[in-house]
């Protein structure tokens, strides 16, 4: 089968027809169906998926060139480290280079660990050791016994992508491992993943040439693999899916929209410069795993929450002709770090020292996930 053309555009399956595999897709799929089948065995397990990071779209095939997207991975890793401190399995599909659970706090530019280290020269000949200088050994021991404790249970399997096709096809491969989990499978998908992309056929060799003045692009749209991946590749998986904007006047909207087009359980909305302090979850209201809870039940569910303010739910009713209360098809909560009065005496602290979305985020998403699983059961 040919590729479409561009006003055709691609449905999932005519992309997967067309557009050729990743180099390397055999082996990095079977060890997320390995990583599967190894925690699939063990009784009442939780899997989660976490995709973090921005997708690449090249210009040329030999490529010096590409687009790409702001995304660091910061909530994808993030989020990683708070699903294996809550017992989950993790597979941690990221974007080559981006940031990476318990290895982040050390990034090269925000904390370099040069700065963490001191030399101790030996009193008795001219070698010298190497050791944590006190002031971080605090912060750096539950970090270090985090990571060795993920690594001596196998509970994180990370494996990078680099463009938007090694991504779809990845997701797809580990999609098609995970649908076997049933309800105990969860995709968290905080990816920035490209909404355009250039089909093989339209990709240059080589490097384009700057001699011939401008350069035009029209690119197609990338096929939206929600839809198949809810309806299709996993019917019973829970699934989150990130919904980013610019203008907080979209943010609700889209987000419904995007539940509406896809059915799946939940959306997590956030804006470019808040998504460090805000998010907000939209659900459907008649929906078996988003029973509203209590107004106040979210922070309650935090460790050692008392009433902060950090859940605020938002559910406007319209009127039918007779003046009764019709209630909307969807709610939002919105989680607000600002609004903690005192952050780290209710949330917990994080490990650098700071309350991070993520850790509200991810205990929200525990309940509402075994609510899921509880609702077949
Ligand atoms: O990687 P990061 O922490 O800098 O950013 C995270 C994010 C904004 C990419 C993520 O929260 C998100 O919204 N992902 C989905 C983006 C989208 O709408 O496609």
């Amino acid at each position: 089968m040919g590729a479409p053309s561009s006003s055709q555009g691609f449905s999932t399956e005519s992309y997967f027809q067309t557009q050729r595999p990743p180099t390397g897709l055999k082996e990095k799929s079977d060890r997320m169906h390995g990583f599967v089948e190894k925690w699939k065995a063990v009784k009442g397990k939780k899997v989660v998926l976490v995709t973090s990071g921005g997708t690449t779209v090249p210009l040329e095939s030999n490529t010096v060139r590409f687009l790409d997207n702001f995304s660091a991975g910061t909530r994808g890793a993030t989020s990683a480290e708070y699903f294996l401190s809550q017992g989950y399995a993790v597979i941690f599909l990221h974007r080559l280079h981006s940031l990476r659970p318990f290895s982040r706090h050390y990034s090269h530019s925000l904390n370099p660990f040069l700065d963490l280290l001191s030399i101790v020269p030996s009193e008795s000949d001219s070698s010298s050791s190497i050791v944590v200088s006190p002031e971080h050994t605090k912060s750096l021991l539950p970090i270090l016994q985090a990571y060795h404790e993920a690594q001596s249970s196998g509970s994180l399997l990370s494996v990078e992508f680099q463009t938007v096709n090694d991504y779809l096809w990845l997701l797809k491969a580990v999609t098609a491992s995970m649908a076997s989990l049933g309800r105990r499978g969860m995709f968290y998908l905080a990816a920035a993943v490209s909404d355009f992309f250039l089909p093989e056929e339209k990709v240059a060799e080589h490097k384009i040439q700057s001699n011939k003045g401008t350069l035009s692009l029209e690119m197609d749209q990338v096929p939206k693999v929600l839809k198949p991946l809810v309806q299709e590749w996993t019917p019973e998986g829970y699934i989150v899916s990130f919904k980013l904007e610019t203008d907080p006047q979209l943010l609700i909207p889209k987000s419904r929209a995007a539940l509406s087009r896809y059915g799946h359980q939940l959306v997590i909305g956030n804006e470019l410069h808040r998504r460090k302090y805000e998010v907000v979850f939209v659900e459907r209201n008649s929906h078996s795993s988003s029973a509203r809870p209590e107004k106040g039940s979210g922070d309650d569910r935090i460790k050692g929450t008392e009433t902060p303010p950090i859940v605020e739910f938002a559910e406007s009713n319209k009127f039918d002709v007779n003046g009764l209360v019709q209630k909307e098809e969807y709610k939002e909560m919105w989680l607000r770090l600002d609004d903690l009065k005192d952050g780290a005496a209710v949330a917990g602290k994080g490990r650098d020292g700071e309350v991070e979305i993520e850790e509200l985020i991810i205990k929200e998403l525990l309940n509402r996930h075994q609510r899921w699983i509880d609702a077949k059961e």
